[in-house]
């Protein structure tokens, strides 16, 4: 039967809607009647289509105050002071329901109104002012409002602060009489803010909270917190404190989605959504680690939370008190100590706005000062770094600013003022710096001293790796018969030139190997004519010259992405790059892996990881031996590993119930919110080989599923056409040994490491790597896993944003040796068999 009646629904507009079948059909009468019906269905189609794109699409986007090329209504807000002289300040006016206050803000917005309603262009399209509080001063913080109806868009440009500002200049003057004074505008400032942040305090059933910060520490919650928060939250939170303190927020957890357009938490140093007095805005998951906690620079805050029609987060739980102005912003000093550290105001919270600071250090004569900064976090939106016109530290008349990982820099003399200036918009981490008084004679007592004023150890002088940051240690070096010498001075292995990596620094080592014009370059560095380019044949054994081939599209080669209903993608690392590339959309699916949720805050020269920093790590223990191994998460029932931590000589290891799997780990000595599960299953390639480590690869099935969280999450696996590129940077993550024959880590730890061409992995192995295997590291040695790591994560992440596990840690000669990289296990390879035994 093909009749439909849609009448399961019955408040539903096309209920009465009934397709007729042909037995069902009588005369003609009956046709014009079902033409009658069709026409009509369609019409009540076309009407509820309307309804939803209108609600979804424009409603949505007018809610966002978005402007896009469609012809939809805009919004143009502006937000700032009115600083009013002749008057009295009375506390009255703090609160928003006294008649004090209404009667001042009624009095201001009728004033605004009277301007705008009278002014050039921007009468048309006026729509609204608010007062929205006072301080002393007295400052009224308010905010306008502008509609422009689709038709009227090309008048947006216009809509600059300049001419609403402009308007205000003009009426600057009496705003009325009050207790028998003038009151008059003397000061004011205009700046366009997001529509989403004005508020209205008087009206009903707005989310405007005013808090009162004191000594004590009291807490607020975004609404809703802790279950998820609602869809288009728009609240606003107005702090204040007494005179002579300023106001410090500490958010203790802090998870709003991460797309800081639709959904962010906004703080600025004033009452208005103002950007010349912006604090900061700030989207995502924070971990405890890294809390986000800002300071005002007077008595007042302004705290807005926007989000959109999906809600993906908790919200936040924030602390709040004071600070008194004299501690807030107390910095700077004299330092005479012969070693010692400062940092900006407040750290490691954000500094203030508007502080100026300077340290004088003085050590004794003949003696000069080292700075070196451990942490430098100075970025401020639209900033040059070259010229560092708002937030910086200056020395010695050179002026620093943005995010920096190795700034360290020597005086020439025996003193040293090191400024810090911050401007009245966007404040950041800060810094921390040592400093430490040197003899220039013998600056580095038994090391070699760099020319950045950093002292290394003397064995890594000449060592063919750039130890200092500046090279200052590898220049002047003599190389050897089987070196060659860069063209900064550098001493390279002759197997590092035209590896695809530049060793040299300067590109001088793979700067002599491009191919001819003519030719086209394999992922390995082999020139072909360039006729063998998307011709459908592989020509590089890479297959990269038929990669990324639009007019092959769909043609299969051994390199093609195959699609789920056979098809095939002739693109590089096609899956899980947010494009659509199979028409079925295959290669996009099974992608809910290798994000990391948490905002990280990055330590300098240090090597622990964060907490959720690598959230696909898993810790194996054996027995009563603690952590012997690693693993990463690829499922929520499955783990990968190395055969090598299972297949031993004792077959205890092979033993699921004698292994404990720990997940989302950082400290081996803490538990909070670690999973931990025991093991169903350990499968060992059936063709590993215990002497050569080949096909070292092991999957784990756990006894209990695992619940992703901000600390747990898979990584992803790559297709096993996937390309990692020699010289790729990349990421191995595990708690072995710190060094050779050394002991295992408390803290998880990371290096980064690079991918090395197959040919010089095999150079340096003498031969000992299968195409199961490849090398990453550095030749120079000095960063590797190590015991320990075994059957942890190589990880690299794509321009997608997304992480794939490249590698299983599995052995090397030693760790951390010159010309002795790390070799893991191939995913790439292993990616079919892994498919195979556990359907991930
Ligand atoms: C090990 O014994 C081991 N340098 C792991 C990695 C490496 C060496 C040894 C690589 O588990």
């Amino acid at each position: 039967m093909n009749s439909a009646r849609y009448n399961q629904r019955p408040n539903m507009r096309h209920e009465q809607v009934t397709f007729l079948d042909n037995k069902e059909k009588p005369t003609s009468r009956k046709k014009s009647g079902v033409i009658l019906g069709v026409l009509f269905a369609l019409l009540v189609l076309a009407a509820v289509t309307g309804i939803l794109v209108w609600l979804f699409v424009f409603k949505d986007r007018e809610l966002r105050g978005t402007v896009s090329n469609q012809r939809v209504p805009a919004q143009r807000a502006f937000s700032g002071y009115l600083k009013l002289v002749n008057l009295q300040y009375d506390p009255k006016l703090e609160d928003p329901k006294t008649t004090e206050f209404s009667d001042l803000a009624e009095d201001i917005e009728n004033h605004l109104e009277n301007k705008y309603k009278n002014a050039d262009l921007l009468s048309k399209y006026y729509t609204k002012s608010v007062v929205t509080a006072f301080s002393e001063g007295v400052l009224a913080y308010y905010w306008i409002l502008f509609d422009i109806p689709a038709t009227d868009l090309e008048i947006l440009p216009q809509f600059s602060e300049y001419r609403v500002l402009d308007v205000m200049k003009k009426s600057l003057k009496e705003l009325g009489k009050r207790s028998g004074q003038h009151l008059q505008i003397s000061n004011f400032t205009v700046s366009r803010t997001d529509p989403r942040m004005v508020r209205n305090p008087r009206a009903d059933n707005e989310c405007f909270i005013r808090l009162e910060a004191n000594t004590l520490v009291q807490s607020f919650y975004s609404p809703g917190y802790p279950s998820l928060y609602q869809s288009l939250t728009r609240c606003q939170w107005q702090l204040r404190a007494s005179g002579q303190n300023v106001i410090s927020v500490r958010f203790l957890d802090f998870h709003i989605e991460d797309d800081c357009i639709n959904d962010y938490v906004f703080i600025y140093d004033s009452l208005s959504p103002d950007e010349t007095q912006a604090i900061t805005q700030k989207c995502g998951q924070r971990p405890p680690s890294n809390p986000l906690e800002v300071v005002s620079s007077g008595n007042i805050m302004l705290i807005n939370l926007v989000t959109d029609s999906s809600v993906q987060g908790y919200g936040f739980r924030a602390n709040y008190s004071v600070i008194p102005l004299t501690t807030s912003k107390s910095c700077g000093g004299y330092l005479s100590d012969s070693q010692g550290n400062f940092s900006s105001p407040q750290y490691p919270s954000f500094y203030p706005p508007a502080v100026d600071c300077i340290w004088t250090i003085k050590v004794p004569q003949g003696k000069q000062v080292r700075v070196k900064f451990t942490m430098f976090r100075l970025k401020e939106p639209g900033v040059d770094t070259r010229v560092c016109h708002k937030d910086y530290v200056e020395i010695m008349d050179i002026k620093y600013c943005g995010e920096m990982t190795s700034l360290a820099l020597s005086s020439t003399s025996n003193t040293l003022d090191v400024r810090f200036h911050s401007d009245q918009s966007y404040t950041d981490k800060g810094f921390l710096a040592l400093y430490v008084a040197f003899d220039p004679a013998n600056p580095c007592p038994n090391q070699f001293a760099c020319k950045t004023g950093f002292c290394i150890k003397k064995e890594l002088h000449c060592d063919g790796w750039n130890d200092c940051g500046d090279r200052s240690d590898e220049m002047d070096c003599k190389c050897e018969k089987d070196q060659f010498r860069c063209a900064n001075g550098m001493c390279k292995p002759n197997y590092a030139v035209c590896d695809h990596v530049d060793d040299c620094g300067d590109g001088s080592d793979e700067n002599q190997c491009s191919c001819e014009m003519t030719e086209w370059k394999c992922g390995d560095g082999t020139c072909l004519p360039r006729d063998v380019l998307c011709d459908t044949n592989v020509d590089c054994l890479d297959g990269s010259d038929e990669k990324s081939c639009k007019d092959s599209a769909g043609v299969c080669n051994d390199f093609s992405f195959k699609c789920k209903d056979g098809a095939c993608v002739n693109k590089m690392n096609s899956e899980c790059d947010q494009v659509k590339d199979c028409t079925d959309g295959s290669d996009e699916l099974g992608c809910d892996c290798g994000i990391r949720p948490y905002k990280l805050n990055r330590i300098v020269g240090g090597e622990n990881a964060q907490l959720g920093e690598w959230p696909w790590q898993v810790s194996l223990h054996f027995l009563t031996n603690g952590h012997v191994c690693g693993a990463s998460i690829i499922s929520n029932k499955w783990l990968l590993s190395a055969s090598h931590c299972f297949r031993t000589n004792s077959p205890d290891n092979h033993e699921p119930s004698n292994w404990q799997t720990y997940s989302g780990m950082q400290d081996q000595f803490k538990q909070d919110n670690v999973q931990s599960r025991s093991l169903k299953n350990i499968i060992t390639h059936p063709d590993y080989n215990q002497m050569t480590y080949d096909y070292d690869v092991a999957l784990l099935e756990l006894s209990q599923p695992l619940e992703f969280s901000s600390t747990i999450q898979p990584i992803c696996l790559p297709a096993s056409t996937h390309l990692f590129p020699s010289g790729m940077p990349c990421w191995v993550t595990g708690w072995g040994t710190l060094r050779e024959g050394g002991s295992v880590a408390r803290l998880l730890q990371k290096a980064s490491v690079k991918i090395i061409n197959d040919t010089v992995c095999d150079v340096v192995t003498e031969g000992q790597v299968t195409s199961r295997m490849l090398c990453s590291g550095f030749l120079s040695g000095g960063v590797d896993a190590c015991q320990g790591d075994s059957g942890g994560p190589l990880v690299c992440v794509e321009d997608s944003g997304k992480w794939y596990q490249a590698g299983i840690v599995s052995w090397g000669e030693g760790c951390a040796r010159r010309n002795k990289p790390g070799v893991y296990s191939r995913v790439t390879k292993l990616r079919d068999w892994i498919r195979t035994m556990s359907g991930v």
